[in-house]
């Protein structure tokens, strides 16, 4: 089927190869993001026949009469969205609890959570009442592994992938799907230029030697949960370079 795609965060990283994934195949989609000139570049980067099937919207997650309002607001043309991809977010910081900027930490918790909660709730209805929908959450593999240094980051995806299965527990019986996809050590976004603030050498240094997964490997797995026949529902997907995995227990001797 051809899907009307809202792909959140379509400035950069992840959303911006799912929007280029989900045109390339000639799908419709609306690509959000707070930074103008990016989602201008994004709509002048593509051939005349995929300007046509892209909307762009400038549009802060976090700006929740915006967001309430959005489902409503669309161009005709755009309207019934079919697969709502979540992806917006961010992590900030990587000090201990105990000396994070809590500036730092609600603004994490305004876009990882509360944006996300919003927008899933502005498009929710429009899938039921229409009996069919996808909504693809972007998780993480903090989720469900802590690391120094992750605290709220963690939290908020905990947050997300919980919130993906008791979406699923509240659909059954319609047909709407709920996916949550949860990846690990991912190079080539700005995720690690905007954790350190703008310090594009440290952010660089996360990724030395290791061959890290790309955008594209994530924008595949997001486009092969929302193009399964509609009797399959995957629940999460959880992926990992090969040169990343689990480390064992802190153990502080004293
Ligand atoms: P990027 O920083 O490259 O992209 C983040 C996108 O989110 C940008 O398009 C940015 O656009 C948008 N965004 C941020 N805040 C807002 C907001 N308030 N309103 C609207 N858009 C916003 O990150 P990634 O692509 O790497 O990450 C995407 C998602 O995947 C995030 O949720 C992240 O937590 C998660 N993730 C990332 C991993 C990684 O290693 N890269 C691994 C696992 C999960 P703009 O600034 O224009 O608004
Ligand atoms: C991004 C991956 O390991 O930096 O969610 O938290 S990690």
């Amino acid at each position: 089927m051809k899907h009307t795609v809202l792909v959140t965060g379509a400035t950069a990283g992840f959303g911006e190869a799912t929007a280029r994934r989900f045109l390339a195949e000639g799908h419709q989609v609306i690509a959000l993001g707070r930074r103008v000139e990016r989602l201008e570049a994004l709509k002048t980067s593509l051939p005349p026949e995929q300007q046509k099937q892209l909307l762009t919207l400038a549009v802060d997650v976090c700006d929740s009469e915006k967001v309430d309002d959005l489902a409503a607001t669309l161009p005709i043309e755009f309207a019934g969205v079919t697969v709502l991809v979540n992806n917006a977010g961010l992590a900030l910081g990587l000090e201990p609890a105990q000396k994070a900027f809590l500036s730092d930490w609600d603004r994490m918790i305004d876009t990882n959570i509360k944006g996300l909660v919003h927008m899933t709730r502005a498009f929710l209805p429009g899938m039921v009442e229409r009996q069919c929908g996808h909504v693809i959450n972007l998780g993480s593999v903090a989720a469900s592994y802590p690391y120094p240094g992750g605290n709220v980051y963690g939290g908020t995806k905990a947050f997300v992938q919980q919130f993906s299965l008791n979406l699923r527990a509240d659909l059954i019986g319609t047909p709407v799907r709920v996916t949550c996809v949860e990846p690990g050590m991912c190079s080539g976004t700005e995720f690690s230029n905007v954790r350190f603030k703008g310090d594009d050498d440290k952010a660089s240094k996360v990724y030395s030697g290791v061959k890290a997964l790309s955008a594209d490997d994530v924008a595949e797995a997001i486009y092969w949960s929302a193009n399964l026949p509609s009797h399959m529902n995957i629940n999460l997907v959880e992926l990992m370079p090969v040169q990343q995995a689990f480390s064992a227990f802190q153990i502080h001797r004293g």
